[in-house]
């Protein structure tokens, strides 16, 4: 029996390298592992060629144990509604934009304000240095895992009733926003009137009249095709709203912690090759909306934009106003 034990004891051992966390190599009867992913744009969008690349990474270093399987195109539901099913388990990750996740975890504001990074580099250092973990662990208590972060782009404003050069020249018009309170008041603090409402209802709604505009990157607007419905598109950069995959807590605490290692690993190992089909995406979106007749103004001077989002800033309650602090101070 002793002996038994103590073989048990030390194949244990073995296979978890020193007795912590279990390897993430495949015992041969190692039960395969399949988990879904939620997305919400097309098939060949960069953020969905990423997920695609943290799928087979988590296959490959699985040696096959572990699927993921990507559902683009909103299969699973709007952005909203699919983060309240990860939150209960239904759905074990998806990538979302972290305006819609803010109306979980309020503080991620501090990561959406508009003009609150330099650069993209700017937020990038920020994402991958400690604030962003810190975000990460905040995910924690509302059911989610912080699992990586994709490029999001600049967002701009697009309406189908007039070239927009100031904010003065939005007054009145009808902008959908994301599902975000945040997003709300950012186009209130413009002088226009904000209608959140789900991405897949915003071409409906351009068409039909409902709203007279959006924001979005590039990418979205051309994918989208609400260039055709909206064509005055401005160049105005307001915000940069990084791009997020989630896990939900209650399915990843049925992996092993090696398990979980190697998921957030592999995803933290997509971003290059996402920033990359980013980059090279955004220029062919830009392109393919000014052949289709998309009429482009290109905002020379932030400073009235600037200036009109200061409101926004004070509101926020202190957690944010220190993360914003923080922010800023990264170099
Ligand atoms: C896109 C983002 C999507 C979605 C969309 C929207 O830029 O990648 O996840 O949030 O914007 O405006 O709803």
């Amino acid at each position: 029996m002793l002996v038994l034990a103590l073989a048990a004891g030390s194949s244990m051992l073995f296979a978890g390298g020193k007795g912590e966390a279990p390897s993430a190599a495949p015992a041969a009867d190692a039960k395969p592992i399949v988990l879904r992913l939620a997305e919400t744009h097309p098939a060949d969008y960069p953020t969905n060629m990423g997920n695609l690349r943290f799928a087979e990474l988590v296959k490959e270093r699985s040696n096959g144990r572990i699927t993921i399987e990507v559902y683009s195109g909103s299969q699973l539901g709007q952005e909203r509604a699919v983060i309240e099913q990860v939150q209960f388990g239904a759905i074990d990750f998806t990538r979302v934009s972290i305006s819609p996740l803010a109306a979980f975890v309020p503080v991620f504001n501090a990561l959406q304000l508009p003009y609150l990074y330099r650069s993209e580099d700017h937020m990038w250092k920020v994402l991958l240095g400690p604030i962003g973990k810190e975000l990460f662990a905040s995910l924690e208590p509302s059911g989610f895992v912080g699992i990586g972060w994709f490029e999001p782009g600049a967002r701009n404003f697009y309406n189908s009733k007039r070239p927009v050069a100031v904010p003065a020249d939005l007054a009145g018009l009808k902008i959908r926003v994301q599902e975000s309170d945040l997003m709300v008041g950012m186009v209130q603090g413009l002088g226009a009137v904000a209608t959140p409402m789900p991405y897949g209802e915003v071409y409906s709604g351009l068409q039909t009249g409902v709203i007279d505009g959006a924001e979005n990157n590039w990418p979205s607007y051309e994918s989208t095709s609400h260039f055709e419905v909206a064509k005055y598109y401005t160049v105005d950069e307001h915000t940069r709203v990084p791009e997020i995959i989630i896990g939900s807590k209650i399915s990843l605490s049925k992996l092993s912690q090696a398990d979980q290692d190697l998921i957030k690993q592999a995803a933290i190992d997509a971003i290059p090759y996402q920033r990359q089909l980013w980059a090279e995406r955004e220029k062919a979106s830009e392109a393919k909306v000014k052949a289709g007749g998309s009429i482009i103004t290109v905002v020379a001077d932030k400073g009235p934009w600037q200036a009109a989002m200061k409101g926004l800033y004070d509101k926020q309650p202190s957690a944010v106003q220190y993360l914003v602090k923080r922010v800023s101070e990264v170099q």
